[in-house]
């Protein structure tokens, strides 16, 4: 199945808590209530990020918003075995969230340390004049 990146709507949740664990972590919540966020959030029908590939404008902080009743986490994929690891959370507890400082433009695949099916895509797209092809992944 082809998941179309343009599908992604940026939707406005209310405030929770929010948890800060690695070094590339904002260093306040204030910073994130400032400006812009992309919210992804975590389904609670099926163990997948919603959405599963979200767009980015370069610039703009991000946040896994936990609404389910289970607990999750956000890892980079070369977490595992690199030792670049651009973001990485402890298991987000229901009714918090986890923030991450913008990236640098570029495609982020993450994962669920829990559920080790979820797997979700950050592009972080460059200024809005730069062409960005559409990319279509099916993973
Ligand atoms: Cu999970």
């Amino acid at each position: 199945m082809i998941r179309a990146v343009a599908d992604f709507i940026p939707r406005l949740l209310p405030p929770l808590a929010t948890v800060f664990i690695s070094g590339t972590a904002l260093s306040s919540p204030e910073a994130v209530a400032s400006g812009p966020v992309i919210d992804i959030a975590f389904q609670s029908s099926a163990p997948y990020y919603d959405p599963p590939v979200a767009l980015v404008p370069m610039g703009t902080p991000i946040r896994w918003v936990n609404a389910t009743a289970s607990a999750h986490s956000v890892r980079h994929d070369a977490c595992i075995e690199e030792e670049s690891c651009p973001f990485q959370s402890i298991a987000i507890p229901p009714d918090s969230s986890f923030a991450v400082a913008p990236l640098p433009p570029g495609r982020y695949g993450y994962h669920c340390e829990l559920h080790p099916i979820m797997r979700g895509t950050l592009l972080v797209i460059g200024a809005p004049s730069t062409q960005v092809k559409e990319e279509k992944h099916d993973k």
